[in-house]
C-alpha cells in the first residue's frame, strides 16, 4: 500500500504523476484526506522549504514540487469540502501586493472552505485598494491576508489603512498569517488576528464570527 512518506517523496521530487497515483491509491484505501495532505503532501512541501532555504534546492526544483504538492491537493480537496455545511462565514483572501506566494494560501481556503465557509479567493499580489474593492462588492465577515516575504508584510498594515480610509474597517474582521508573520506584527499593525497555519485560520475565523454575532 502506498504510504505518507512516499507521497511526501515524490512532492519533494516533483513527480506530479507519481503524486496523483499515490494519492488516488491512498484515498482508494479510505486515508483520511487530511491526513493526506498533512502528512503527505505538506508534509513534502515542508522538506522543500527547508532544502530551498539551505539552498540545497533551487527555485525550479521548488515550483516542481509545488505544482505536484497541488496535483495532489486537486484530488483530495473535493472530498473535504464535500460536507454539506451551511455557510459559516464569507471570507475575502488574498495574498498582498508584491507577493506572489500562494501555497499556503490557497491551502488556508480550502481549509476555510472545508470547514463551511464561503471564501472569495483573489489570487496573488492584491493591492489595497483591490481588497477595500472586494469588501465593498461582496460584504464579507473577514479579510485574511497572506504574505511570505519580509518586504511585502507591510503591505498588510497599508490594506488596512485604506479600508480605515474607506470607512470599512468596523465591517470586517481581518486576520493575518503567513511565515515571516507574527501574533506581535498582527497586533502592532492592527489586524483582528493570526493563525500560524491553515488548520488554526479556520478556529480563528470560527471564534472572530462568534464574537461578532
Ligand atoms: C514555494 C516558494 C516560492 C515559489 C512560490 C510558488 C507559489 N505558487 O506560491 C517561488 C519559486 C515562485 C518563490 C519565489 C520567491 N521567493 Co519564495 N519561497 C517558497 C518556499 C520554498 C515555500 C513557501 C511555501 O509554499 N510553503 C508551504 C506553505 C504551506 O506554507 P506557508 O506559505 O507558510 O503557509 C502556511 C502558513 O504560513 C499559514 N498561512 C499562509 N498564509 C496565510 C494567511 C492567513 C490569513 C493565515 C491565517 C495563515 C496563513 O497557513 C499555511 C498552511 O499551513 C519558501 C520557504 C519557506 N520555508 O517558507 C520561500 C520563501 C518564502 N521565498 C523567499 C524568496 C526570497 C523568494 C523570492 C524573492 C526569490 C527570488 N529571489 O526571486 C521570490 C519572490 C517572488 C514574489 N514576488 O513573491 C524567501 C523569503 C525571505 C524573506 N524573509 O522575505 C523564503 C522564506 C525562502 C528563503 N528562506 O529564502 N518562492
Amino acid at each position: 500500500m502506498a504510504s505518507y512518506e512516499e507521497l511526501a517523496n515524490s512532492v519533494i521530487r516533483g513527480n506530479a504523476p507519481k503524486v496523483i497515483e499515490l494519492t488516488k491509491s491512498l484515498v482508494e484505501s479510505g486515508c483520511d484526506p487530511l491526513e493526506i495532505i498533512n502528512q503527505g503532501l505538506i508534509g513534502g512541501m515542508n522538506v522543500v522549504g527547508a532544502r530551498f532555504k539551505v539552498g540545497e534546492m533551487f527555485v525550479p526544483e521548488v515550483l516542481m514540487a509545488a505544482r505536484a504538492m497541488s496535483s495532489g491537493v486537486e484530488i483530495v480537496k473535493p472530498l473535504i469540502a464535500e460536507g454539506d455545511m451551511p455557510s459559516a462565514g464569507k471570507v475575502v483572501l488574498g495574498t498582498v501586493k508584491g507577493d506572489l506566494h500562494d501555497i499556503g494560501k490557497n491551502l488556508v481556503a480550502m481549509m476555510l472552505e472545508s470547514a463551511g465557509f464561503e471564501v472569495l479567493n483573489l489570487g496573488v499580489d492584491i493591492s489595497p485598494e483591490k481588497f477595500a474593492e472586494a469588501v465593498k462588492e461582496h460584504q464579507p465577515d473577514v479579510v485574511a491576508m497572506s504574505a511570505l516575504l519580509t518586504t511585502t508584510m507591510l503591505a498588510m498594515k497599508d490594506t488596512i489603512d485604506v479600508l480605515a480610509e474607506e470607512g470599512l474597517r468596523d465591517k470586517v474582521k481581518v486576520i493575518v498569517g503567513g511565515a515571516p508573520i507574527s501574533e506581535e506584527f498582527a497586533q502592532e499593525i492592527g489586524a483582528d488576528g493570526y493563525a500560524p497555519d491553515a488548520a488554526s485560520a479556520t478556529e480563528l475565523c470560527k471564534n472572530l464570527i462568534g464574537q461578532a454575532s
